[in-house]
């Protein structure tokens, strides 16, 4: 059984993945045997990654590739499919957040939440697919959020391109899988990660920043994640043991989507 789990031989290219969720999940990819190829918006960020990576025993395989650019994620698909071979796994994992009051907002922040969380998923899947369809089998992963799910205050941009990427997740599974392509999300709770450093800053008097303590209150589990929380999952939905799993949307939240919440004492 454990087999189906395996990613022996596989080729996997994790977005936006030189440190945080994405680091994690290429982690786990390459410790059930995949060849690990990730990318990052610049060669500074690239090189830290390569050198993690090699701390950790792996030897990965980095690009400096801007996912909003359509030409540049062709171009460095092309190359990897050429210096590496066909990408049989794409998790789509690069993604920004701007926490600005929607009425506050330009539209220029507004788009450019979208570009990196909504375009650059379809950019980069578009340019996989075709190999995809050729080698007869294909995973697509879309690294999408609670924000798929619910609001708040401060975070619309982002909110509208996750709820985006879950339904870009149905389309592309709609669309492709009768070629055996497995098009999935993971919804991650609150993860402690830099995109996430600011709502968990201590506070002047040294207690905790009033959203680290909302969120364990909303959290059955009573805690942040981490991105080794993601691990498991990613494995599953990269694997042979998903492949009857289409268009779902699997949340790693801690339990946070099913609570009603804390009675307040
Ligand atoms: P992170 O720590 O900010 O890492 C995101 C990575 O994507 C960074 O390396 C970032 O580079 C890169 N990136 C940004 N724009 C890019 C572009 N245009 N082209 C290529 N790479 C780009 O974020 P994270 O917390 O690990 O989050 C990873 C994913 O999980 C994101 O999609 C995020 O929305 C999602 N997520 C996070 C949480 C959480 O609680 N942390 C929860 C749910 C979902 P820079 O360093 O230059 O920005
Ligand atoms: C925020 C957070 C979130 C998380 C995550 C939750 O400001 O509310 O940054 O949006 O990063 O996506 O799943």
């Amino acid at each position: 059984m454990l087999e189906k789990f395996s990613l022996k031989g596989k080729i996997a290219l994790v977005t936006g993945a030189s440190y945080g969720i994405g680091y994690a999940i290429a982690k786990a990819y390459a410790e059930a045997g995949a060849v690990i190829v990730f990318n990052d918006i610049n060669a500074e960020l690239v090189e830290k990654g390569l050198a993690s990576y090699k701390a950790d025993g792996i030897e990965a395989h980095g690009y400096v590739c801007d996912v909003t650019d359509e030409k540049a994620v062709s171009d460095t698909v092309a190359k990897i499919e050429k210096e590496i071979g066909v990408i049989d796994i794409l998790v789509n994992n690069a993604g920004i957040i701007k926490r600005i009051p929607m009425c506050d907002m330009s539209a220029e922040d507004f788009r450019k939440v979208i570009d990196v969380d909504l375009n650059a998923p379809f950019i980069v899947s578009k340019a996989v697919i075709p190999s995809m369809i050729k080698k007869g089998h294909g995973k697509i992963i879309n690294i999408c959020s609670m924000m798929s799910e619910l609001g708040r205050e401060t975070v619309s941009a982002y909110a509208a391109a996750k709820g985006g990427l879950k339904m870009l997740t149905r389309n592309i599974a709609s669309e492709y899988g009768e070629f055996n392509i497995q098009c999935n999300g993971i919804g991650p709770g609150y993860i402690a990660t830099p995109q996430t450093a600011p709502l968990r800053e201590l506070q002047p008097d040294g207690s905790r920043h009033p959203f680290d303590q909302f969120i364990i209150a909303k959290t059955p589990a009573a805690r942040w994640g981490t991105p080794e929380d993601l691990m498991g999952p990613a494995v599953f939905l990269a694997s042979d043991a998903s492949d009857f799993v289409n268009g779902h949307v699997l949340y790693v939240d801690g339990g946070i989507l099913a609570y009603i919440g804390k009675q307040p004492k």
